[in-house]
């Protein structure tokens, strides 16, 4: 790779990353090379042909066969080059290997949870192995998502109601970014998640760790702990500040007034309620943005937050 896609470009690090790059640089440098071109005669053929007197006269050209053939030979090569680069690129991108590893992506207004063959879910955080291809298999519970990991060089939209796939490999171990790239609401500059590879023998220890790991922690400090994961902070605060939702400070057991009139004790059951299906309720002076839990929270986990809320006194 040149000097140039490596300062305009994140490092490579999927195994399909560098033929992608490779394409871009030769689109790139020739793009270059014809503006410099173009560019140049411009300004060589003003200066050449200026007036310069009164009874200058412009020849008649009705056309010249060799030069129109020449520019119009030149750039259909040119576009054949990259038209045919880039569909085998684009071949190898759209089908995953057989063996690949799968792991099931939800985008939901504005976090991405990751559901494991063991039925673990993690969420703003993708863990997979390194060294083997990894496919995943993206809906959205919402609206319209994109799914981008610049390192990887892959993206693919995420949508309501049909499901969509995308592939890539990387050989070594460690952490890259992932963004949305479609517009999708207030916080959508905020749904970000990172993608962790590990080698295969730790891939497997996290996996068989990870599902069981919270079990047996103290109830609040778990609480605590499932807040974060699951991106609850990202709109709720524990310390008064009022985010896209209502700040958790102070809500345990006091009256709250929802959209309809109706007033609402925060015991229980309301929590409950609001984690597994969000809009049954809407407290008055928010937009119904919440995503519903369902599926990706168990019993105990909710068991946990409502402990945690609790100390948010
Ligand atoms: C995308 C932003 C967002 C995320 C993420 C989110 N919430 Fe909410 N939540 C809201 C909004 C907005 C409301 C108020 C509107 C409504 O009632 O749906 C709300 C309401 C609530 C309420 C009722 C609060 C009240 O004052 O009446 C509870 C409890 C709650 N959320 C818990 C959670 C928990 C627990 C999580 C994580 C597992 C979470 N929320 C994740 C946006 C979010
Ligand atoms: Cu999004």
């Amino acid at each position: 790779m040149n000097r140039l896609s490596e300062y305009m470009l994140p490092p490579a690090k999927s195994v399909t990353a560098e033929t992608t790059d490779a394409l871009f640089t030769f689109i790139n440098n020739t793009s270059l090379i014809l503006l410099a071109g173009i560019t140049v005669a411009i300004i060589y053929f003003s200066w050449k042909y200026r007036r310069r007197s009164d009874d200058d006269v412009t020849p008649v050209i009705s056309h010249n066969n060799k030069l129109e053939i020449t520019w119009s030979v030149i750039p259909l090569i040119l576009v054949l080059i990259v038209f045919s680069w880039g569909f085998s690129g684009y071949m190898d991108l759209r089908t995953a290997p057989d063996d690949a590893y799968e792991v099931k992506v939800i985008a939901k207004s504005w976090l991405w949870e990751f559901h494991y063959e063991n039925g673990y879910v993690s969420v703003n955080e993708l863990h997979v192995p390194a060294e083997r291809p990894v496919k995943l298999v993206m809906r959205s519970d919402d609206v319209l998502h994109s799914f981008y990991v610049p390192d990887y060089r892959v993206k693919m939209d995420v949508l309501p109601n049909r499901y969509t796939s995308l592939w890539f490999q990387t050989n070594e171990p460690g952490e890259s970014i992932i963004h949305c790239t479609e517009y999708c609401g207030r916080n959508h500059s905020n749904m970000n998640a990172t993608v962790f590879a590990h080698s295969q023998e730790d891939f497997e220890t996290w996996l068989e760790t990870a599902a069981s790991a919270d079990d047996d922690m103290d109830p609040v400090e778990r609480g605590e702990m499932l807040i974060t994961r699951n991106a609850c902070d990202t709109c709720h605060s524990a310390d008064g500040t009022r985010l896209v939702g209502p700040t958790f400070e102070g809500l345990w057991m006091s009256e709250r007034e929802m959209e309809d009139g109706e007033i609402v004790t925060a015991d229980e059951n309301y929590i409950r309620e609001s984690i597994l299906d969000p809009n049954a309720r809407i407290t008055a002076g928010y937009d119904p943005v919440m995503p519903s839990y369902q599926g990706s929270l168990s019993d105990s986990q909710i068991d946990a937050i409502i402990e945690y809320l609790k100390t948010l006194q």
